[in-house]
């Protein structure tokens, strides 16, 4: 196991679209354990692979307290999804930025696990954010593209100010 670099904001990498996975194998499960490792490691409730460089449908998940119910989602499709919530996201590709950003309530996703079985899960509330965020990084999306440009510009300017703040010392 090993712990994957993550790609920050505002590499354009980060724009690219995940293709789907074909071959469920040893290396699949492998580098899905290396991103639960990346995950735990950075303290993150979820990662899309798109963030570790790699550009393939896979994410992976955990909103327990206890970081005991790891989720991992291969080529997710959303089936249904309804409502509106507000949820104060971050992102790992963001440190240090939060902005409340507006995602349907519910979703309902279809899926293979690890071993290419087609599962689907019902999430709401925090879970359903995280499913929607790790999705939108599979598809080339992030957190701010949601923001008006002011807002967009002022978080971005302030992720800037702290690299800058943290280059210096
Ligand atoms: O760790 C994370 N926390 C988080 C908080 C609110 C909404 C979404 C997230 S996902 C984020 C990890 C990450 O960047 N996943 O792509
Ligand atoms: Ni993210």
């Amino acid at each position: 196991m090993s712990t994957l670099p993550i790609i920050e904001f505002p590499d354009p990498r980060l724009r690219t679209k995940a293709e789907p996975v074909r071959v469920f194998d040893a290396e699949l499960k492998q580098f899905v354990a290396d991103m639960f490792e990346t995950m735990y490691a950075a303290n993150g409730v979820g990662l899309a692979s798109t963030q570790v460089n790699v550009h393939k449908q896979v994410l992976v998940a955990d909103m327990s307290d206890e970081r005991n119910e790891p989720l991992a989602l291969i080529n997710p499709q959303i089936l249904e999804k309804d409502g509106a919530q507000v949820y104060q996201e971050g992102c790992l590709s963001f440190p240090g930025i939060y902005a409340d950003v507006t995602r349907a309530l519910r979703v309902k996703v279809k899926a293979q696990d690890v071993d290419g079985n087609e599962i689907v899960v019902d999430a709401e509330g925090p879970l359903a954010v995280c499913i929607q965020h790790e999705m939108d990084h599979l598809a080339g999306k992030v957190f701010v593209d949601y923001l008006s440009p002011l807002r967009r510009t002022m978080l971005l300017k302030r992720l800037d100010k702290q690299r800058k703040q943290a280059a210096n010392g």
